[in-house]
C-alpha cells in the first residue's frame, strides 16, 4: 500500500464509529451548519479508522503471513464501509451552497477512493479481501526455474536485468517473473467488477471515469489534457527510441533487434522497460571519459541503506526544509528483512497524520535506488508539510504532485552536487560530455513517458469495458507496442497475466500520477532554479543549498489538497497549467543532438 492508497484509506475513514443517533433523520432539511460539522466529524472520525488500517496495511506489507492478510482486509473491510456511509449521508446537502472548504471537502469525499465499494456488506469484504490477497501474491511473488528448489525475488530479478547484457539470461529473467501474475488473472477480473459496482453506485460510468474525476475538472476534459500533455513530449521520446534501438542492434544483432520493429522489452535494462537508464554503458553517445558513476561510487565509499536517507535528507535541510522525525529512523523499514516476506516495492506512509511517517524500501547501494529514496522523501516532505490541516486536506495537490516532488529534488542532482558531497571527482564541461550527461537522465525521464501513459490507458479501457478479460494481456501488449514501440520476446497469450507482474496492477495504484509528475517536476525544477537565482542553461541548475527554493517549495507543499491543484501550481510557478515546456527545454541540447544523428536511420515501428 502507498501514501495515495493510504489517503485512500483516510479518505475512506472509520466504520464503527459512525452511529445512527448522530446520523439526520431521513425527513428533517440538512443546513449549511449541518453540512460544516458533518465534514468537521468526518475529519475528526476518519482518524481512528485511518490509523487502524495504516498500521494493519503496514504490519501486512512488512510481513506477509495469512493472519497480516487477514487482519488488513478486515481493516480495509471496516474503512470502505465507513466510506460509504460517509458519502451516503453527504448526499443530504447536494442541493445546499456550501462554503468552500466544506463544498470541497464533500467532493473529494466523493472522487477520492480509488477502490470504490459496492453497498452490498459482503461485496465489500470480498472486495477488501482480494485487495489483500492480489498485494500479497505480488510481495511473495518468486521465480523458481523448473519449478526446482532454488528461487529468484522480484528483487534478484530486477538486478539481473540491470546488470546483464546476456540476451538468453534477460529472456529468463523476464519471462521468469512474469510467472508470478498468471494466479493474479481471476482475482484481478472480479476486483474490477466490484470496483466498477462500486463507481456506478457513486454516479460514476465506471472506475476508470472516477479515476479521471480526482483532478478539480470533468474527467473527459482530463483525459485530453493528459493526451495534450503526452503529444507536446512524444517527438522526445520518439528520437530517443530511434537512436536507442540502433544501438542495441549493434549489440544484440539486426537479427535480434531489427530496424523498424519495435524492441523486444526485455533488452532495455528494466524489468518493466519503463526506464532504461541502466543501459547507459551500451548505448552512451560518446567514449568520454566522463565517470557518471555513482553506483560505483556508493560501493566503494560503503554507502549502506541508512547513509543513503541520510544523504537524501541532507538535501532537504540543505534547502532549510525540517529534520526528519526520531521515530522516521526507528519505524522505517530500510532493507529487506531475512526472515520474512515483505513488499519490497518502495513506498512512503503517513502513519498517524501528524509526526509517524515512514519509508519501506528494500535499500541496495545503487544510483537508481539512491534517487527512488529521493523521491520518497519528497512523499515523506508532503505528509510533515501539511499535517497542519484537517485530514481531507492531507494529500497532494493532485497525484502527479505528491509523485514530482522528490523527482524535482533529483533533477538538481548535477554531476555537480555529486562532486560537491564527494560521490564523484571532477567532470569535464565539453559539448560531448554534457550530451552524455543528458542521455544519461534521457534513458530514465524520457523513457518512462510513454510508460507513465499507458498503464492507465490500459485499466481505464479495462474499467470500460473496451479491453474484455479475455484480452487482457493481448490489450496490454497493443498498448505497450503503440505507445513504447517495444514488443514480447516471445509469444504470449491468454494465460499469461503480464499487466499482474507490475506492482500497481495488483496494489491498484493508478498510475497517470507518474506519467503527470514527469511533467510537472520539470516545471517545479524550473521555478525553484529561478527562485534560487540560476540564470544558466536549465539542465545546469541545481538548486542544492538554496534556501529560497526551499521556501517556495515549503509554501506549495503547505497547501496539501485544500486548494484546486491550479492554485498550487501557481503558488510555485506563476502558471496554473501542466506544461511540457520546462521538461522540452532542458533536454534541448539532446534533442537537437538526437534529430541530427537520426537524419539518416530509419525511425518508428
Ligand atoms: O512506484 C513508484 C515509487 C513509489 S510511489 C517507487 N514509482 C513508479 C514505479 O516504480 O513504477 C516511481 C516511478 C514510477
Ligand atoms: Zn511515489
Amino acid at each position: 500500500m502507498n501514501h495515495l492508497k493510504i489517503a485512500v484509506a483516510l479518505a475512506c475513514g472509520l466504520a464503527a464509529l459512525a452511529t445512527g443517533s448522530r446520523l439526520l433523520a431521513a425527513d428533517q432539511k440538512a443546513t449549511v451548519a449541518d453540512a460544516d460539522a458533518f465534514i468537521e466529524r468526518y475529519n475528526e472520525e476518519s482518524k481512528e479508522i485511518y490509523f487502524e488500517s495504516a498500521a494493519a496495511a503496514w504490519i501486512q506489507s512488512t510481513y506477509i503471513t495469512s493472519d497480516s492478510q487477514l487482519l488488513n482486509a478486515r481493516a480495509g473491510e471496516r474503512a470502505l464501509n465507513f466510506q460509504n456511509r460517509m458519502i451516503e449521508e453527504s448526499k443530504r446537502f447536494n442541493d445546499l451552497k456550501l462554503s468552500g472548504d466544506t463544498a470541497r471537502g464533500i467532493l473529494l469525499l466523493k472522487v477520492g477512493s480509488t477502490m470504490p465499494a459496492p453497498r452490498d456488506g459482503a461485496k465489500v469484504k470480498e472486495l477488501a479481501t482480494l485487495a489483500s490477497s492480489l498485494e500479497a501474491t505480488y510481495g511473495t511473488g518468486k521465480y523458481c526455474p523448473g519449478g526446482g528448489e532454488e528461487c529468484f525475488t522480484e528483487q534478484d530479478l530486477i538486478k539481473r536485468m540491470a546488470t546483464s547484457t546476456d540476451y538468453a539470461d534477460l529472456l529468463d529473467a523476464w519471462r521468469g517473473w512474469r510467472t508470478v501474475s498468471p494466479p493474479m488473472r481471476s482475482e484481478y477480473q472480479r476486483f474490477v467488477e466490484l470496483m466498477n459496482e462500486g463507481a456506478r453506485e457513486l454516479g460514476f460510468a465506471d472506475t476508470g471515469e472516477l479515476w479521471k474525476a480526482g483532478y478539480d475538472m470533468a474527467p473527459d476534459a482530463f483525459e485530453a489534457d493528459a493526451e495534450r500533455l503526452w503529444l507536446q513530449v512524444k517527438p522526445l521520446y520518439e528520437e530517443l527510441h530511434c537512436f536507442v534501438r540502433d544501438r542495441l542492434s549493434e549489440h544484440y544483432g539486426n537479427d535480434k533487434v531489427p530496424a523498424g520493429e519495435p524492441i523486444p522489452a526485455h533488452l532495455l535494462g528494466n524489468m518493466w522497460a519503463q526506464e532504461w537508464g541502466n543501459i547507459y554503458d551500451l548505448v552512451k553517445p560518446f567514449d568520454s571519459e566522463l565517470n557518471l558513476d555513482i553506483t560505483a561510487a556508493l560501493e566503494k565509499q560503503g554507502y549502506d541503506a541508512e547513509k543513503m536517507v541520510r544523504s537524501a535528507e541532507e538535501f532537504y535541510t540543505s534547502m532549510g526544509l525540517r529534520e526528519l522525525p526520531e521515530s522516521f529512523w526507528q519505524k522505517s523499514m530500510l532493507v529487506r528483512p531475512q526472515d520474512r516476506e515483505v513488499v519490497c516495492h518502495a513506498s512512503a506512509w503517513p502513519m498517524n497524520l501528524k509526526e509517524d511517517v515512514r519509508i519501506k524500501m528494500c535499500i541496495t547501494p545503487t544510483e537508481e535506488d539512491l534517487t527512488t529514496i529521493y523521491h520518497e522523501l519528497g512523499h515523506i516532505y508532503y505528509f510533515l508539510y501539511y499535517n497542519h490541516l484537517p485530514p481531507m486536506f492531507q494529500s497532494g495537490a493532485n497525484d502527479g504532485f505528491h509523485e514530482g516532488i522528490g523527482d524535482a529534488l533529483t533533477l538538481s542532482m548535477t554531476p555537480a552536487y555529486f562532486e560537491k558531497i564527494g560521490l564523484l571527482g571532477e567532470f569535464e564541461t565539453d559539448e560531448e560530455a554534457l550530451i552524455n550527461y543528458q542521455m544519461k537522465i534521457a534513458l530514465d525521464k524520457i523513457a518512462f513517458l510513454p510508460f507513465g501513459k499507458l498503464i492507465d490507458q490500459w485499466r481505464w479501457d479495462v474499467f470500460s469495458g473496451k479491453i474484455q478479460p479475455d484480452d487482457y494481456n493481448a490489450g496490454w501488449w497493443r498498448l505497450r507496442t503503440e505507445y513504447q514501440g517495444i514488443a514480447p520476446p516471445v509469444a504470449r497469450s491468454e494465460a499469461d497475466f503480464d499487466p499482474g507482474a507490475k506492482y500497481h496492477i495488483p496494489g491498484n495504484t493508478p498510475y497517470t500520477r507518474y506519467f503527470l509528475a514527469r511533467i510537472l517536476q520539470f516545471q517545479f525544477y524550473r521555478s525553484m532554479c529561478d527562485a534560487a537565482g540560476f540564470d544558466g542553461p536549465l539542465h545546469e541548475c541545481s538548486f542544492y543549498g538554496s534556501k529560497a527554493a526551499g521556501d517556495k517549495l515549503a509554501a506549495m507543499l503547505s497547501l496539501g489538497q485544500s486548494k484546486p491543484w491550479p492554485e498550487a501550481l501557481y503558488e510555485l510557478t506563476g502558471t496554473r497549467e501542466m506544461d511540457a515546456s520546462a521538461i522540452i527545454e532542458y533536454f534541448a541540447p539532446l534533442m537537437s543532438w538526437l534529430q541530427e544523428s537520426n537524419k539518416d536511420r530509419s525511425c518508428g515501428w
